[in-house]
């Protein structure tokens, strides 16, 4: 039996969820996932009980608890230094972290726009002026990012997906459901996390969840 215990919601939805699951997979950790699915009847008591935020993910180690995704990555990659969380050379550590802090702080108005329904595809839809700035600034992002680390694979930081990855995958998932156009370079990189064994496995998880957020299901839903 594992000691690690990771609580997430659905996997439809849960955008932050799916991190630090990423994290407990690049950390190579065998883990116990519990969901809590968000909306349904009592989630909040539920989550409540496990995360003093309210939110998930939140790892439990014996008597640690780590409920912030970003932690949760720290967490693993102190515990897991060899596995590769976070690129072993500093120059490129440091950015890996920047651009993961860009992405836990920011990006609202692209979050808020275009939320996460990995089961539905609404293209076209939802392309406000906020959400089309947030998304520039994405693919600005990946290409120096790639230019400046990528050589030697499809991934930010080349051959290994690491937690930098992790943290845009659902921003990908996100330009699947919602097409918004892309320069070239960026939809071969959303090809290439799309296509990410731990992506797939996700996605077909999500795949078979029974439950519905009829919020997140209609894309023309007041903003
Ligand atoms: N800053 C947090 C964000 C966590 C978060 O917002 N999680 C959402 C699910 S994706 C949640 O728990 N929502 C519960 C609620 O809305 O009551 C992190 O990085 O882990």
């Amino acid at each position: 039996m594992s000691d690690f215990i990771l609580y997430i919601g659905n996997k439809t939805y849960s955008s932050w969820s799916w991190r630090g699951w990423l994290a407990c997979k690049i950390a190579g950790i065998s883990f116990v996932e519990k969901t809590i699915p968000l909306q349904e009847a009592g989630f909040k008591e539920a989550i409540l009980k496990i995360s003093p935020s309210g939110r998930v993910p939140t790892l439990h180690h014996g008597r640690v608890a780590v409920w912030e995704s970003l932690a949760i990555a720290e967490y693993l990659a102190e515990l897991r230094p060899e596995a590769g969380i976070w690129p072993a050379e500093t120059t490129a550590r440091a950015h890996a972290r920047v651009i993961s802090a860009e992405m836990h702080a920011g990006f609202a108005e692209l979050r808020t726009a275009m939320w996460m329904n990995i089961r539905r595809r609404f293209p076209g839809k939802r392309r406000t002026p906020g959400a089309l700035a947030d998304i520039a600034r994405i693919a600005e992002l990946w290409r120096e990012t790639r230019a400046a680390f990528g050589q030697g694979g499809p991934f930010l930081f080349g051959r290994r997906f690491n937690f930098a990855d992790a943290m845009y995958t659902p921003v990908v998932a996100r330009f699947v459901t919602w097409e918004p156009e892309l320069p070239a370079d960026a939809k071969a990189y959303v090809e290439a996390v799309w296509a990410q064994p731990w992506v797939r496995e996700w996605c077909a998880d999500a795949a078979a969840e029974p439950w519905t957020i009829a919020r997140d299901e209609d894309p023309d839903r007041p903003h």
